[in-house]
């Protein structure tokens, strides 16, 4: 199985600040953790990061016939983007999404999010775990 993981603005400045909501490790630690995981599992990934919106509509496009999965933490254009949830929908993969923090617990305009109508899961709050559950969910379901 391939999976596709997506990782939305700022959070290549994880560890950077704010580490009482997002963790100490940094953006490469994460993608470390990723890679070990997907390793351990015997499933192969890509790991995609943008600050750009249409650069990750793009991304998910060219997903289709090319993964089984997407694993994505849109991380503010969870709650402002609905080109995001178009493209999700549009190429119909099993997406799964991930927040480091618990959104729900945070400000109301983190409450909403538009790329989760299109997910059959979320996994949020769990930090680094929450990636993990993730890939776990798809490879159960696989
Ligand atoms: O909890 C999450 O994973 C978020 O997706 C992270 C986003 C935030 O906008 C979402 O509401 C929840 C923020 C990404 C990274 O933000 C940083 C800000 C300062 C320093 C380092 C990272």
């Amino acid at each position: 199985m391939k999976l596709l993981i997506i990782n939305g603005p700022n959070l290549n400045l994880l560890g950077v600040r704010e580490p009482d909501i997002y963790g100490k490790k940094d953006f490469a630690a994460l993608e470390a953790f990723i890679r070990e995981v997907c390793a351990a599992e015997g499933i192969d990934c890509e790991l995609f990061q943008s600050n750009h919106e249409g650069a990750i509509v793009d991304k998910i496009q060219s997903a289709l016939g090319r993964f089984d999965g997407i694993v994505i933490n849109p991380a503010a254009y969870t709650h402002t983007s609905v080109a995001i949830l178009d493209a999700l929908k549009a190429v119909a993969l099993p997406a799964v999404e991930v927040h480091l923090s618990d959104v729900s617990a945070r400000e109301e305009f983190r409450h909403i999010s538009y790329a989760g109508l299109a997910c059959e899961k979320t996994f949020m709050g769990l930090g680094f775990d929450g990636y993990k559950e993730a890939i776990l969910y798809l490879k159960r379901r696989d």
